[in-house]
């Protein structure tokens, strides 16, 4: 899909958020709210209903957002299209990635105000999260770094631990940013990087696309905006960030230095373990004037949703290129937007759900179960798979279980909390994959496999045929 045939795309967070507000979807939260649990505890109660903007949190002079894609029609509207066109729009800027355009330091509005030796503690007003976290965290902060083999960038969002003046703790499970940090190991350097807090909805999305090493994330937020992103150099590396975001932190992951880290309340709705991480030393803070601070509130839906909409996205042109009869994928809610995917498949043949189940195991290590349904069983809707399970699925027949493969390590139920002890990082996350096949057969005999339905349910109006406001008094209707 090109950017033409979209509607208004919102390139900008604050033009995200003066949408938000004009249509009542964004609370004005009064001064004072604590930064300590209470900010976060009230952001949580909205979640998913408004984002929650704090002008004084705590009486810091810098404002906390929270909550501004925890939607998927928000997600949507943000890129212009409608929810069924979400993830094959992701898919096209993804497979489409727009070089960044270079901006001057005079017209990056992100380098307006320059803190040097900065105390992140004060500059920024840092949350703490949920009950047992160790400490403020920066939660929404998307990290930016280049390879040093290749000096191309990459971008993620990883959870960083304020716990210092200028340092702090970070966490990269094993993808590119921790890949770039070893190459940097190797050759005993620090590696340089830049922490972006504030930017607008569809480059957090772009962030958490699944590609290739060496593939600038930041170039798939230019495509989905339809136009080059505006990039500026940091001052004090030379890391390419957007050009407009709120806030910069630029800093350096240390070659050698390990400090404790967590616990933390993650994404699965458990605390992660406190254990030794990489230490981020901090260069600059880098502002627009009047910054706002965004803070992701873990386990809810703009965390949730951030992650899996891309993962969606990924899994389904994945599962495509071996079935094109797959026709949509679900990584459920309940399921942490991660752990469990739902399949709609047009079946053709005996024996093809197990064979896309194999194939979805492969594609991401999260991926704990996988469920196929039919075409007429709507992904989205957890009832309605549950329905299929039910009434098309039997179990000595249509399951699939592969024990000890690798998953999740933030999932308590693997071998992270097997012993009282922490597994080391590659004992970490052992996993089982269950797969159901909840298909009926390709073919049955008459209406075995019918869903029941009655002419007219999908198509007839029913404002046309309730007669408005009427109301009717049963106990003096007329006795005949
Ligand atoms: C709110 C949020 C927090 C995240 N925290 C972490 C984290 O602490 N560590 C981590 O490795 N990944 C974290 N992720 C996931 C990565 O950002 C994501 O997998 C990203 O696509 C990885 O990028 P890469 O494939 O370029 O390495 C987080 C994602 C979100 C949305
Ligand atoms: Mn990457």
């Amino acid at each position: 899909m090109n950017s033409e045939a979209r509607k208004t795309v919102h390139t900008d967070l604050r033009g995200w958020l003066s949408h938000l507000s004009a249509t009542d979807r964004l609370a004005v939260i009064k001064p004072g709210a604590a930064l300590e649990h209470e900010l976060v505890a009230i952001a949580k109660l909205l979640d998913g209903r408004q984002a929650a903007y704090f002008p004084q949190p705590d009486g810091h002079s810098i404002p906390v957002v929270s909550g501004f894609m925890a939607r998927r029609s928000w997600i949507a509207e943000a890129m212009g299209v409608s929810e069924s066109e979400l993830l094959a729009t992701f898919r096209a800027a993804a497979e489409q990635p727009l070089p960044s355009q270079l901006v001057p330091q005079a017209e990056a509005s992100c380098q307006q105000v320059v803190h040097r030796q900065p105390d992140v503690r004060a500059v920024l007003p840092v949350p703490t999260h949920s009950e047992h976290d160790n400490g403020p965290y920066i939660t929404a902060g998307m990290v930016i770094a280049r390879n040093p083999a290749t000096g191309v960038q990459n971008v993620s969002i990883n959870r960083i631990q304020v716990h210092g003046k200028d340092r702090m703790a970070i966490l990269m499970l094993p993808r590119h940013l921790y890949a770039f940090y070893k190459e940097a190991q190797r050759r005993g350097e620090d590696l340089p990087i830049a922490i972006v807090i504030g930017a607008d909805p569809l480059t957090l999305l772009a962030s958490q696309a699944i590609t290739q090493i060496d593939y600038d994330e930041l170039e798939i937020a230019g495509s989905l905006h339809g136009s080059p992103l505006r990039v500026a150099q940091c001052l004090t590396n030379n890391v390419h960030v957007p050009a407009d975001a709120e806030i910069v932190i630029e800093g350096r992951i240390l070659c050698d230095e390990r400090e404790m880290e967590g616990p933390f309340g993650e994404f699965p709705r458990y605390y992660s373990a406190r254990e030794q991480r990489e230490v981020i030393a901090v260069d600059v803070i880098t502002h627009r004037q009047a910054p706002i601070f965004h803070t992701i509130v873990p386990a809810e839906m703009e965390h949730l949703l951030l992650g899996s909409i891309p993962r969606e996205a990924t899994l389904l042109a994945h599962l495509q290129r071996s079935f094109p009869n797959v026709l949509d994928v679900h990584l459920s809610i309940g399921g942490v937007g991660r752990y469990h995917l739902y399949v709609k498949l047009r079946k053709t043949h005996e024996g093809q759900p197990k064979n896309v189940i194999l194939c979805a195991f492969g594609a991401h290590y999260d991926i704990k179960k996988v469920i196929v349904v039919d075409e007429d069983v709507e992904v989205h809707d957890p009832q309605q798979v549950e329905w299929a399970v039910a009434t098309r699925f039997q179990a000595d027949r249509d399951m699939v279980v592969i024990s000890g493969a690798q998953g999740s390590a933030l999932d308590p139920s693997t071998t992270v909390g097997a012993g009282d002890g922490v597994a080391p990082v590659h004992e970490q996350g052992l996993s089982a994959k269950l797969g159901l096949d909840a298909t009926r057969p390709v073919v049955y005999h008459e209406h075995t496999f019918t869903r029941v339905r009655v002419p007219g349910e999908d198509s007839i109006d029913l404002t046309a045929w309730i007669e408005p406001g009427r109301r009717v008094d049963f106990t003096s209707l007329a006795q005949s």
